[in-house]
Parts: C-alpha cells; structure tokens; sequence
C-alpha cells in the first residue's frame, strides 16, 4: 500500500500484463503516482509519467527511481517460453540481470517493496502434473522457466539476506482483452478469441488435449495488487506463490466458444511450444496463496469465454 509521497515504478508496463497492471494501480494511486516504463513509448497515450527505459540498464533505472521518488517496483520485463527458446542467452540475460538491477536498489534501500511475476514454467516434465502442489519436484526444461526458477531463489535469497520486502506469483497463462501476448505458450488461449471473432476458425498450436492452467486477466492484476497489499507478515513464501484459476485444453476452450458463435471451427497443428506445454502442469495447487492473503478467483471457463466475447466484439464496434 502507498503512504504519501510515495510512487511506483512499472518496468516493462508496454506488455500484456503492464497495461493493464498500469491502468489499475492508476485508478488506485493516481495517475502522476504510477510511472510505466518500457523499450518504446507507448501507442496510447496516457497521463501517465511515462520514462523509456531498458531494464538492462541499471544506471538509467536508478536515475528513473530517484528522479520519480519511486518506492515500489513491479518488474515485468523479460522474455516469455515460446521466444525465450529462440534466443536463450538472450534471454537468461533479459530476465536475470534485470532483476538483479532491481533486487539491488531494494539491497541499497533506494526502493521498500519489489514485485517480480514467475510462472508456472518453472515446474517441468519430472513435475507430479495433476494439482500441482507449491513444494514438488522442480526441472524447468525451457531456459525462461530456468530464469525463472532461479530468480524464484535469488528473490527468496534477497529477502532472507537483506530484508528485501519481494512478493512473486507463479502465474498461469493469463487472457485478457485489452492487451496482446507477447511470445508465450498459452498466446493461442487469447488468439482464438480474435480469430472466432474475425474468422470463425482457427488454427491451434497445441494439440486438442492438451490441458495447461490459466486465469483471467483482471483476476491476475487483482491477485497481484492483493500480494503486494497484504501486510509483510502474511507472505510466507517468498520465492513465489502457486495461483490457480482455471484449467482447460484447446478443445474444452473451443466448446465454450462454439456456445456463443455455433459455427466456430478449430483445427490442430501443433508446433515447437508442444513440447513446452507437454511439461507443464495441467493444474495447480494454490492452497498457501488462499490461506496466507486470502486468495480467491472469481472467473470459470464460462464466465471467461463470455466477458472476451463481448469485450471484443465491442472493442471491434467502437
Ligand atoms: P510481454 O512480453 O507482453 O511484455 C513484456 C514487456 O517488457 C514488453 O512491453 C517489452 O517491450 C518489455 N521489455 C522487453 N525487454 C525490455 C527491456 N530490456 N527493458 C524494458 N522493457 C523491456 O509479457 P507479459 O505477458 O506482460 O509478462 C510480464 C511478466 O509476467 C513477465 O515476467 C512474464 O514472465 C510474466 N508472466 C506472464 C504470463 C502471461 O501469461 N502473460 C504468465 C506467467 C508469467
Ligand atoms: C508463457 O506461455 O510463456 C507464459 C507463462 C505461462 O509464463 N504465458
């Protein structure tokens, strides 16, 4: 929670979660209180005080930190598992020394709480599947859930060794309609709201069954304003929590779609990302985030295929 004077800096607020992470903690703080940064400026504009910044660069987001009083840091930059896999040194670089930049100027005391997403690419294929619990086996196989994993540790390291106040969530794939994915596996659970809508088809990169955990956007940013807003005592677990949502195949989706526009098609060919939604969980065990601060979901399969629809179908009127 902000107390006066105090700001936040969004690192990577351009993506998928970042637009809509900046436009709810806006409607929360202010808009001259919440400060999205990203590669490039963003398409529309916002009253926002917007710096561009590369998150590799550390000393421009210390400059960006002290220029803006800056207190709190959601850190989202980084390369998901589908791109992740085409450029791997690339992106273990992204996505660790990132967060190191960031993790430090909580060590040095620059900033007084640290959010940083993982996923639940950081399970793997020797992962008990079903109900996946917090504490289990852990062999990520792509190197985005390997920097994953690791910044998992590095966070829980930071905290123990410095005090640093860092609270993460394992993400599942996350759907919303007012921002595109960038470079996932489960990309093709938003995609095909796009294309039922303009094509009444399309075409999955995942086979029929293959069932992998998601959640609705707005339930993923409320989640994430819920973990950083719980009093420090409450988060137990500071690696990163489990979350859970929904859990559905390309073929259950699909169904749901059909109910609301019956002639939807789909067909299946499946690609590299296969492989990586092959070792993951296909649900997951979130019994420590309801427990430690309260976490609830509010969207089911129906309910989710139901606001797309009409959210889009608006977007697409207006
Ligand atoms: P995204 O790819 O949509 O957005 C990432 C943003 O980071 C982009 O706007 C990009 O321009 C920016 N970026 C890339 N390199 C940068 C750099 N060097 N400096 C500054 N900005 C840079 O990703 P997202 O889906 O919004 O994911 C955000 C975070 O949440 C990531 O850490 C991701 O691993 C995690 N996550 C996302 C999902 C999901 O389904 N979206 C699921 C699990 C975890
Ligand atoms: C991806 O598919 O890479 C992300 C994730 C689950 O981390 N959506």
């Amino acid at each position: 929670m902000l107390t006066k004077n105090e700001k936040i800096l969004i690192i990577g607020a351009g993506g998928q979660i970042g637009i809509e992470l900046t436009a709810e903690l806006s409607k929360i703080y202010g808009h001259k209180n919440v400060v999205p940064s990203d590669l490039k400026a963003p398409a529309v504009i916002t009253e926002n005080p917007f710096e561009i910044l590369d998150a590799l660069d550390g000393k421009a987001l210390f400059e960006i930190v002290k220029k803006h009083g800056i207190t709190h840091v959601y850190h989202l930059a980084a390369m998901l598992s589908a791109t992740g896999e085409q450029n791997p040194m690339f992106a273990w670089k992204l996505n660790m020394e990132s967060l190191f930049h960031v993790l430090d100027l909580g060590k040095e005391k620059h900033i007084k709480q640290i959010y940083w997403p993982s996923s639940i690419a950081v399970f793997g294929p020797t992962t008990p599947r079903e109900n996946t619990p917090q504490y289990t086996v852990m062999e990520p196989s792509t190197i985005y859930g390997i920097s994953k994993q690791a910044g998992e540790r590095w966070c829980e390291w930071y905290f123990k060794k410095h005090g640093v106040d860092t609270r993460s969530i394992r993400y599942p794939g996350l759907i919303g309609w007012k921002s595109a994915p960038g470079g996932g596996t489960t990309d093709y659970a938003v995609h095909i709201f796009h294309e039922a809508l303009k094509k009444g088809n399309y075409e999955s990169f995942l086979s029929e069954n293959t069932a992998l955990p998601m959640m609705h956007m707005e339930d993923a940013i409320r989640a994430t304003i819920e973990i950083m807003h719980a009093p420090s005592e409450n988060i137990k677990i500071r690696g990163a929590y489990n979350l859970s949502g929904i859990s559905f195949s390309p073929k259950d989706i699909a169904a749901e779609i059909k109910k609301h526009i019956p002639d939807f098609t789909i067909s299946y060919k499946p690609d590299f990302r296969q492989a990586i939604a092959d070792s993951w969980p296909k649900s997951i065990n979130d019994a420590d985030a309801r427990k430690d601060w309260g976490w609830k979901e509010h969207y089911d399969l129906p309910k989710l295929v139901e606001n797309m629809l009409v959210n889009l179908k608006n977007l697409k009127t207006v």
